[in-house]
């Protein structure tokens, strides 16, 4: 897609994150409930006055662009296809989680299972992809840590494996040799350490604009980690297992030189294909969006996760 944006940078500034954690949301239809800091497209997001240091001035992607623009390879690896192949790919609650490995409450539970553990609430976190576009999202859903908490894992456990669902009836992509060169090995998995998914901004969305999450977002659940790129924000997870070892996610066994485990946004380690320094931040349907934001390390998020990573060489463990 062509870079030619308008140029308007003042609408963005980065660093800053916003958590609207008064606005819990209890039930299970959460369009009902979806009100206050957040609104339709344009709409600019309030600062959270109980959340010290920051105040968000992202404006929201729009929900036509946040549900219109999606990476989902199972479906298609053009961004506009997800949306119109995922109309009749609508998990309910019925959906089923396998928690297995270093855990103390292993089993297959269902959404609706999950959901009774945890306390749902709104979040607005900066998406920011590998392929350096942007977005600003309005997430409904629940902290990983409280999931985790529930399930007890063991003193074993130091990482946590997501796969998707792997089901070449419900995702096209999955057909064999779908995408030649691109074809991924499926299903699609990810990982992080324990301390990441404990970490506060570790989100699980179910929702998104106080929807039920769309099948092209990754419904019925899908990780959200708004400090590293977008792939590792696994999508329509039916696998959580806590390990040893740390797991080989997708994208670090189709091409290791390319993408890390740990896959945090830093703009002075570039990918090979894309400069990571700046990124394009689609806000409305015309998909072209801001360029040039310079993009922040951590995607701004330093202060909640810099610590995650003292010691580390960033640009060894990319
Ligand atoms: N299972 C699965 N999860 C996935 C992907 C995918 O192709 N399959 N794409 C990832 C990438 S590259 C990005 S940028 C985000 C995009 O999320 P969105 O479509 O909700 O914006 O989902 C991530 N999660
Ligand atoms: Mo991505």
């Amino acid at each position: 897609m062509a870079y030619c944006g308008d140029e308007k940078e003042s609408s963005v500034t980065p660093e800053q994150v916003f958590w609207n954690r008064r606005n819990f949301i209890k039930q299970l239809s959460i369009g009902a409930v979806y009100a206050g800091a957040t609104g339709s497209q344009g709409v600019w997001a309030q600062s959270a006055p109980d959340y010290s240091g920051h105040d968000l001035k992202d404006q929201l992607s729009s929900e036509f662009v946040v549900t219109h623009h999606n990476n989902f390879y199972e479906f298609s690896t053009d961004k506009q296809k997800p949306a119109k192949m995922a109309k009749s790919f609508q998990p309910g609650n019925d959906w089923q989680v396998e928690i297995s490995g270093e855990v103390e409450k292993a089993g297959r539970f269902t959404l609706e299972n999950i959901l009774k553990w945890v306390e749902q609430e709104e979040r607005i976190y900066r998406l920011r992809c590998v392929e350096a576009w942007s977005m600003v999202v309005p997430w409904t859903g629940f902290q990983l840590s409280q999931l985790i908490k529930h399930v007890q894992p063991t003193s074993k456990a130091r990482y946590v494996e997501f796969k998707t669902l792997r089901d070449p009836k419900v995702f096209p992509g999955q057909k064999r040799g779908t995408f030649g060169m691109y074809s991924l090995p499926w299903p699609y998995t990810e990982g992080v350490t324990m301390q990441e998914a404990l970490n506060p901004l570790a989100f699980i969305a179910t929702g998104v604009y106080g929807k039920k999450l769309p099948g092209q977002n990754g419904a019925p659940l899908r990780l959200v980690l708004p400090w590293k790129y977008g792939f590792k924000s696994i999508k329509s997870i039916v696998s959580i297992k806590f390990t040893e070892k740390q797991p080989i996610s997708t994208w670090n066994k189709r091409l290791p030189n390319e993408y890390g485990f740990y896959a945090n946004v830093n703009p002075k380690v570039d990918h090979p294909r894309w400069s990571q320094a700046t990124e394009r931040r689609i806000t409305n349907e015309s998909f072209l969006g801001v360029k040039k934001i310079p993009t922040q390390m951590f995607n701004g998020y330093g202060n909640e996760v810099a610590h995650l990573y003292k010691g580390l060489d960033l640009t060894k463990y990319f």
